[in-house]
């Protein structure tokens, strides 16, 4: 009995340590409207990666200046580079493409727990992009993302 629940306890470390790997496209067009990440939200454990996947050319994703947590260097992919970031650090992540950020183009990462800082919310961001993050905080604030 002891070496089945050493077993069982052992499966279970080996299961939460898997790291995984979610991919998110980057779109010229969504139901959601032009220039979009999809999904535009994703909640990750810490030591997963996110991989951007080319949908469509013209596409970059880089890390939003004041919207990342603390000490964290930031990434910045290429244009029409699929990049794979791995996020060790718990927090939020505000995710632009440079060339559409002006048409809304942004998304967020939620790592591990993380509770939103009113600075990450009111960043200085173009009209548009303001107008998706707001929709996407309306969502997380309604629960999307919790487990
Ligand atoms: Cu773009």
């Amino acid at each position: 009995m002891l070496k089945l629940i050493l077993a069982l306890t052992l499966s279970l470390f080996a299961f939460a340590a898997q790291a995984a790997t979610f991919e998110v496209k980057m779109l010229n067009r969504s139901d959601r409207g032009p220039m979009v990440f999809v999904p535009d939200f994703v909640a990750i454990e810490p030591g997963d990666s996110v991989k951007f996947v080319i949908g469509h050319k013209s596409h970059n994703a880089a890390s939003i200046d004041g919207m990342v947590p603390d000490g964290y260097a930031g990434f910045k992919g290429k244009i029409n580079e699929e990049i794979e970031v791995k996020f060790d650090q718990s927090g939020f992540y505000g995710i632009k493409c440079l060339p559409h950020i002006g048409m809304g183009m942004v998304m967020v990462i939620k790592v591990g727990e993380a509770e939103m800082t009113e600075a990450f919310r009111t960043v200085e961001v173009p009209a548009r992009a303001r107008k998706r993050f707001d929709a996407i905080f309306a969502e997380i604030d309604a629960g999307a993302g919790q487990p």
